[in-house]
């Protein structure tokens, strides 16, 4: 997931911010998992919600907002503020975790570890690179950069430079863009490449080389310009669009490129679109429809508690289908 707030445009955005930063917090400084997702489950929910909430009790009436969030509606719109957030904002601890989660490559966990040893900001961390493994060191380096989203626009440009470079490997390379990106968001975080190619199924041995090749080959042209990790179907890297009219320099970016089974391509392919609400969303239908869905596939579960083999599946469409609901296109998957 992404380290960035999500995009806005919703009329209950307000509401949104404060249950994300609350579930952030959660997240990175409580550890409790359960807190921070009941807390973005209601964001979620009411980012989807057309209308802009007047009242706790108005909130309450949507699934996935109990009586605890509800009272924080009310404080909000009676104080324009919540006490909670409040304190948790003024504690230098809790503020310094939240601030080294920033860094891509550092997690809660050894965020926690350099606040205990002192290193409680980026300038901290700056003075003690050896501290860092390769990804964070990528991460800090380039921490101003990732903060910033990436408008549309750009994310047009890297997406059209990259899948033509990528058909220039191979025609038969099968390439998307998702994440936030194909569900239309005015800016993104990062970008999220799938990437398939007939030669290679589930029931094929791995071949790595699909992906290596493909990242070689944007090395080669100066876009891919440092590599997080590369395993043998995921890479996480960084990239960068050549200079621009004018010779203007463009940021660094996030990018992340997945090497799918092709005939796991649209479980993927629907996985990797998110939202990563709508996608829990949808695995609880699945549980109730008796099926089990992850990012790989669709499969029946039996009385005996054993999953099946995998519905055969040649569109996002036919996910729908079987678990009887109506299609919902990427820029409808918010929750
Ligand atoms: P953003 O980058 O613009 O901030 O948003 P995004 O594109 O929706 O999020 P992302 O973090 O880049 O993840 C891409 C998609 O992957 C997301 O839309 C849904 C799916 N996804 C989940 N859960 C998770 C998860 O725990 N980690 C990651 N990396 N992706 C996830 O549903
Ligand atoms: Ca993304
Ligand atoms: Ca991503």
């Amino acid at each position: 997931m992404s380290k960035r707030k999500a995009e806005t445009g919703n009329a209950n955005a307000e509401f949104c911010d404060f249950l994300m930063e609350l579930a952030n917090y959660e997240k990175n400084v409580s550890r409790s998992m359960h807190k921070y997702n009941a807390y973005r489950k209601a964001a979620g929910e009411l980012a989807k919600h057309p209308v802009k909430i007047s009242s706790g009790a108005e909130a309450k009436k949507i699934d996935g907002i109990g009586e605890k969030i509800a009272q924080k509606i009310d404080e909000f719109i009676k104080t324009g503020k919540l006490e909670k957030l409040e304190k948790i904002r003024a504690d230098d601890t809790n503020t310094a975790i939240n601030e080294l989660t920033k860094v891509t490559g550092i997690g809660p966990a050894a965020a926690q570890k350099f606040v205990a040893e002192g290193i409680t900001s980026i300038e901290e961390l700056k003075k003690h690179p050896g501290k860092l493994n390769h990804h964070q060191k990528i991460g800090l380096k380039h921490f101003e950069d990732f903060e910033k989203r990436i408008p549309r626009e750009e994310m047009i440009q890297l997406q059209d430079f990259a899948l033509e470079q990528i058909k220039a490997v191979d025609k038969g390379y099968t390439a998307k863009v998702c994440g936030s990106f194909r569900r239309g968001a005015p800016s993104s975080g990062d970008i999220d490449i799938l990437l398939a190619h007939p030669d290679f199924t589930s029931s094929e041995k791995k071949m790595p080389n699909l992906l290596h090749d493909v990242v070689k080959k944007l090395e080669s042209v100066d876009f891919v310009t440092d590599t997080l990790s590369l395993g043998d179907s995921k890479f996480m890297g960084v990239c960068r669009l050549a200079k621009g009219k004018g010779g203007s320099d463009h940021c660094f970016r996030r990018i992340d490129i997945r090497l799918i089974p092709y005939d796991q391509y649209y479980c993927a392919l629907l996985y990797f679109t998110g939202s990563d609400v709508f996608n829990k969303n949808m695995r609880q239908v699945a549980i109730d429809q008796g099926f089990t869905l992850n990012e790989y596939s669709l499969r029946p579960m039996g009385s005996t508690g054993v999953p099946g083999e995998p519905m055969p599946v040649s569109s996002e469409e036919d996910i729908f289908d079987y678990l009887g609901l109506d299609y919902k296109e990427p820029k409808d998957r918010i929750a």
